[in-house]
């Protein structure tokens, strides 16, 4: 579902490129990195969702699921950051090169996961929400798959959960490194395509979580040469905040000394 039709009519008299997004969310890093390729300037609205900026009625009337990215293209609007990047890209561009959309899909199709994992291994080491910040989140959000995610956060996720998640990324991760084990440098083959840039923000967040990479050699290869890209520093690195960086940092080494890191998953034991 390509285009949507919006809520907010004042979004139809937009001209240019304008995103809503938040600096480390994953699926809006995909679309400023297809931005920063495709050197097309953009007007930015940041979304702060750790102040919980998409429960506001106003961000929900842009985003009918109150999910960042939204994107609007002279007054069109686009949701769902796959679509967004093949939108920016175009027909004509070489980034647009992908042989068929199953790695897109994959990478979406990832991005549960890679939630629910992040919550654990990253946000949780961060300060609880308070019970005012819990009560306003779940009146004012809509999105009920949303508000329950939350609770079970909250309550601390299943185990077992957790190991499936981890499981599912790391069969992910198996596939793209048996498609670079040819020696191709790139995910579609010789051409740097909207495939890489999908899967750039998800091996950049497993390797905050300190995810085992060396299991997979060549994309971990892969992603030392992307990450030399101008657009992986400006697009993605500079947007992260240096505060969070390190606190995600000290989270890990703190699970790892505990022995409950992400690599100390039964998955990773069998
Ligand atoms: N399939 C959607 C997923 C959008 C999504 O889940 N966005 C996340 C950030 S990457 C979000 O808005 N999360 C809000 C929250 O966790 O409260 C896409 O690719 O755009």
């Amino acid at each position: 579902m390509p285009e949507i039709e919006p809520k907010d009519p004042s979004l139809k008299s937009l001209n240019g490129l304008h995103l809503w997004h938040a600096p480390m969310s994953s699926c809006s890093q995909r679309v400023r990195i297809t931005l920063a390729e495709s050197d097309k300037s953009f007007s930015s609205h940041v979304i702060h969702l750790e102040k919980d900026e998409h429960a506001s009625p106003e961000y929900q009337k842009i985003h009918p699921k109150g999910l960042v990215p939204a994107l609007v293209d002279d007054g069109k609007l686009f949701i769902e950051s796959i679509d967004i990047i093949r939108h920016i890209a175009g027909h004509d561009s070489p980034l647009s090169n992908v042989r068929s959309q199953k790695l897109l899909d994959m990478a979406d199709e990832a991005q549960l996961d890679l939630k629910l994992l992040t919550f654990e291994f990253l946000f949780r080491g961060g300060p609880a929400p308070s019970p005012e910040e819990v009560e306003d989140f779940q009146k004012n959000h809509k999105n009920e798959w949303l508000q329950q995610f939350r609770v079970d956060f909250a309550k601390g996720f299943d185990p077992e959960r957790i190991n499936d998640a981890i499981a599912r990324t790391d069969a992910g991760f198996q596939y793209l490194d048996a498609t670079l084990s040819d020696g191709r440098a790139f995910l579609e083959g010789d051409e740097f395509t909207l495939s890489d840039i999908a899967w750039m923000p998800n091996v950049h967040r497993f390797k905050l979580m300190d995810w085992p990479f060396e299991r997979t050699p060549d994309l971990q290869k892969w992603f030392e040469n992307i990450s030399k890209r101008e657009s992986y520093q400006e697009a993605l690195l500079k947007w992260q905040p240096e505060p969070a960086i390190t606190s995600f940092g000290a989270y890990t080494l703190k699970r790892r000394g505990e022995g409950t890191d992400i690599r100390s998953f039964p998955h990773f034991k069998s």
